[in-house]
Formats: C-alpha cells, structure tokens, sequence
C-alpha cells in the first residue's frame, strides 16, 4: 500500500511574556481544525505548536517581575501548552526554544548560511521595536503627537547602536520574488502577498542577526557573546520540529511545511526572511504561509494596555470549548479581522447549533427512539426529495475539500450548514410526524435519510468540535473506524435495523446566568 501523503501545518510560537489570550486561542484552533480535516481526509499529519521563549521582549518581561527569564517562560510557557490542550487542540509537539534540541538544529541553520557567504560583522544603527522583535527601516517609522517615534505596527521604536552580525537579505530580493512569481500561492490571502511583493520590489536592507546588549538567546556559534536575534531562532523552530539537520530522522519526511498558519502582522518575517534563510542554507522553503486576521473585540485590537484582553479558560468555561471553537471558525473568514463579542457568539450557539443542528437530531432521534423501536428506519423507495437530498449530503466532501484548498475554513462550515438548513427544511417539508398513522414506510425512510444526512455532516465537523461530533456520531451508532472521510457518500450509509443508544441533546441553549453576568 502506498504510504499515506504528507501534511505539515504549524502556528506561530507565542511569545510567552504574560498570559495567552484569545488571538493565540484562535490561531491554535484554525490550524488544529486544518490538521484533523487532513487527518480524517487520510493524510499523515504532522501539527506543531509551541513557545518563542527568548528575546529582548521576555528578557524585559522578567526584569520587570524580578525573575530571570528561564524563571519568567517556567512559569508561563506552560499556561500556552494548557491552552492548547483545553481547546482540545491535537498537536504532535509542543515545541520550546529553550528546548535541547533546538539550540543545535537553529546553530546549524547559522553555519550553513555562514558557509554559504551571507553571514559577516558589522555594526548597526537603526530603529529597533521591542514589542516587535522587529528593526525597521526610518522611513517606516514616524512621530507620534508625544513625540515618540512609532513602527509600522504601531508601537515604539528605539535607537539601537551595537556590533552585529548580518544576514545578506539584499541578495535575495530577486530570489524571492522569483519565487514568488512560480508559486503563486505560498502567501495568503492575496492581499497579505500584495503586500509583501511591494515591500520586497522597493529594495531589501541586510538584516541584523545577532545582539550583544543582553544574553537571552542561544548563542553564536564562534562567538558567545553575541546571542542570536530571536526571529533567527524563532523560525527556525519550524526544521526543528523534523529533526534538522539530522535528515535521517522520520520527521524529517514531513520538510518542507505545507503551511505556517500565522497572524497578519508577522507575515514578513515568515514570507520574506525565513525563506531567505532556507535558500541561503541549501534547504527548501515552506510550501505556504497563510497569515490570518486579527481578532477584535467589539472591533478595537486587543491588548494588555487597552485593558481587554479576554481570557481563553474563562471563554471556554462560560461557553463551551466545542462551541467557541465553532464561533471562531463560523464568525470569522479566515484570513480577515473578526469581531468578538458575547452577543454574537450566543446568537451562533441557539442559531447554528441548538437550533438548526442540535434541534433536527433531537427530533429526528426522538421520534426514532418512539417509533421505530430505537433501531436504524428501513429506507424504502427514494422519491426525489429523498434522492435531492442524499445527493446535497454526499455532495459535501467535494465542496469542503475545495475550500479547505485555501483554509477557507468559515466557508467549509458554511456549505455544510447550508445543507443543514436543507434537512431542515426536507424534515419540515415531509412532515413525517403525521405519517406515523397514514404511512409508516414512508415516515421511516423520510427519518432514515434525516439522519443520513445527520451523519455526514457530523463527520465533515469533528475537525471543528471534535467532542460534540464524537456524541452526536456515538448516537448514530456510528463505529469509530467509520468517522473518517472514506466513510463519507454511499460507502458509508446507515445501516438500517442498526440498535441506537437512548437520544440526548448534543447542544443545549446557551441561557444569560441568574446575574445577568456572562463571561
Ligand atoms: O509574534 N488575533 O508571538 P505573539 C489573532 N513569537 N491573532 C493574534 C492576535 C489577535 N488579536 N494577537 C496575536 C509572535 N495574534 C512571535 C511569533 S513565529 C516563528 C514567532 C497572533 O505571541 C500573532 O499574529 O505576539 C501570531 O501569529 C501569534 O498570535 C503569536 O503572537
């Protein structure tokens, strides 16, 4: 049998300075939600996420509370990992930089691109944003009414004078744009590649790679006391992860990444620097890098200043962990802002999923459990409603693998809640409530292709809410080697006279707490 096709995806890794929020909650869910449709649709999966455990930023981090850094990231990479595992987030490794392995992979990437003649000593004197990582060229600066001199991403820059080592991105402009040229899709969405390919064509400045002003990072190979930028070591947590540079290591099948699944403002470290890195030293670049929107809430970024920093576990707690992972991927197109706000996730908890999903399995179930002594209904003749229908369920796996072609993941749930609604109304339409008297055959299959289509659109969203899928499967009687996408269409069909567990409501209402107070 031949070996099942490869599939690489990864977050970028937090930065561990205080506690995770909802940005780095959403951006876990979107890539573990990528991950299980490739798991279920037969790929060998390879998910990774983690912490970006060094830097200047950690290093003031820990100033501040009295601790050392190593102290500051103990303490709070493990609230990320937690995260993770809360949101039921199914990654294979949850990578640290401080981790062992890491410091020899990351030194090796730096000797190759030394070898290769784009390393040398210089000094540098430029904008540096701490709250970036970032250097920035002056034209990308400006003065704010305080007169205080402001990045491209809003936060404040700092005059920075020190010996540096620098990696030759000059030399790569055109390799870069070639290569973006022959493969079209390595950035996403099209507006973020807009973006870069201007900023690439206006000219490429060398890039400081190394500081000496502090020592938390890994350091220099030949020379300690300079420790490596953190974006240097950041990314390269990606060949980490497949056991670079040992080759021969199994994980290493899974280079080049099919997707680094990133948000927005960090696009350029992803789609400029580290494929320059990996040309320079001899290995190949992700295939893609798909930078995602923001999350707002009630439309203003969210930060720790601005005092609306929304806690993940209290997300969870309030609302369900499958139901906000379904809001996230519902709510927002995946590669725009979105919204948060509580109104808007109750309104798709009773719409989407107590209403029109929730609801049509409880009935359908019910009247099963009643009627047809809890057994799978025979399906008799097929009308062409029934033959509509069936056709519309089956139709799915196509429909959401095409858009899972470019993570399109809110359109993923959107074709199958549309043919949610089409069971909706196919139940409504049949009325097989009034046939239990006048026409029993009929009524039974009505109800078996009900649940039919119930069926396959619980598969099609497990990568979404794993939990609630796995319950509403279990009450379909649906055995656990039939939930992958081979089961999906005729292969799969319920099997009538198939004993059913006693029905139960998979979502409950979402109802406003005594005090009026949620979240
Ligand atoms: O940038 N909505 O770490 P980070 C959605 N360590 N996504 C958001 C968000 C929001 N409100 N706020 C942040 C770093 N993110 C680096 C990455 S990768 C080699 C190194 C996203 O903790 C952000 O865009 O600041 C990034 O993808 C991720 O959360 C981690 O952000």
């Amino acid at each position: 049998m031949a070996s099942a096709p490869t599939f690489y995806i990864s977050t970028a890794i937090s930065y561990p300075n205080g506690a995770p929020h909802i940005g780095h909650a959403y951006e876990v869910v979107a890539a573990d939600a990528i991950a299980r449709f490739k798991r279920l649709d037969g790929f060998d999966v390879y998910f990774q996420t983690g912490t970006d455990d060094h830097g200047l930023k950690i290093f003031q981090a820990a100033a501040k509370e009295g601790l050392t850094p190593k102290e500051l990231v103990d303490r709070t990479a493990p609230r990320f990992k937690a995260m993770a595992d809360v949101l039921n987030c199914a990654y294979d490794r949850f990578i640290r930089t401080v981790d062992a392995d890491h410091l020899p992979s990351t030194q090796e990437l730096w000797r190759r691109m030394e070898a290769n003649g784009d390393i040398y000593l210089d000094r540098y004197a430029g904008w540096y944003s701490v709250r970036d990582e970032a250097y920035y060229g002056e034209e990308e600066t400006h003065l704010n009414a305080d007169g205080v001199r402001i990045g491209p991403q809003g936060t404040p820059v700092e005059w920075t004078e020190e010996e540096s080592y620098f990696f030759r991105l000059s030399a790569y402009q055109d390799r870069l744009l070639a290569h973006y040229e022959a493969n079209p899709s390595f950035i996403g969405p099209d507006t973020r590649r807009n973006e870069i390919v201007s900023f690439v064509k206006g000219g490429l400045q060398d890039l400081s790679i190394s500081r000496t002003t502090f020592d938390w990072g890994l350091p220099v190979p030949g020379d300690p006391k300079h420790v490596m930028y953190v974006w240097v070591d950041a990314l390269n947590n990606y060949v980490t992860g497949c056991g670079f540079p040992d080759e021969s290591d199994p994980r290493w099948r899974f280079w080049p990444a099919d997707v680094h699944i990133i948000g927005k403002d960090i696009t350029r470290f992803h789609s400029v620097y580290w494929p320059a890195f990996l040309m320079s030293a001899g290995l190949q670049p992700p295939k893609r890098v798909f930078g995602h929107g923001f999350l707002l809430s009630k439309g203003e970024k969210m930060s720790k200043s601005v005092g609306n920093v929304v806690d993940p576990f209290d997300l969870t707690e309030a609302y369900g962990v499958d139901q906000l992972r379904y809001f996230f991927l519902r709510e927002v197109s995946f590669g725009q802002d979105g919204n948060y706000s509580h109104e808007a996730i109750v309104g798709r908890i009773n719409a989407d999923l107590a209403n029109d999903l929730g609801n049509l399995a409880q009935r359908s179930l019910s009247m099963i459990a009643k009627n047809c002594e809890g057994r799978v209904p025979p399906a008799g003749a097929l009308t062409e409603a029934d033959k509509a229908m069936l056709a519309q369920a089956d139709g799915l796996l196509a429909k959401t693998r095409a858009a899972m072609q470019d993570f399109a993941l809110h359109v993923v749930l959107a074709d199958i809640w549309a043919v949610v609604a089409e069971a909706n109304r196919y139940f409504a339409n049949n009325e097989p409530w009034k046939l239990s008297k006048s026409d029993p055959a009929r009524r039974d299959t009505v109800l078996y292709v009900t649940i039919e289509t119930i069926r396959q659109v619980a598969i099609l969203t497990q990568p979404v809410m794993p939990q609630s899928m796995a319950r509403l499967l279990d009450l379909l009687a649906v055995p656990a080697e039939a939930r992958d996408f081979a089961a999906l269409g005729e292969a799969g069909r319920l099997t009538s006279d198939t004993v059913l567990p006693a029905p139960s409501a998979v979502f409950p209402r979402y109802v406003e707490p005594e005090d009026g107070q949620a979240a």
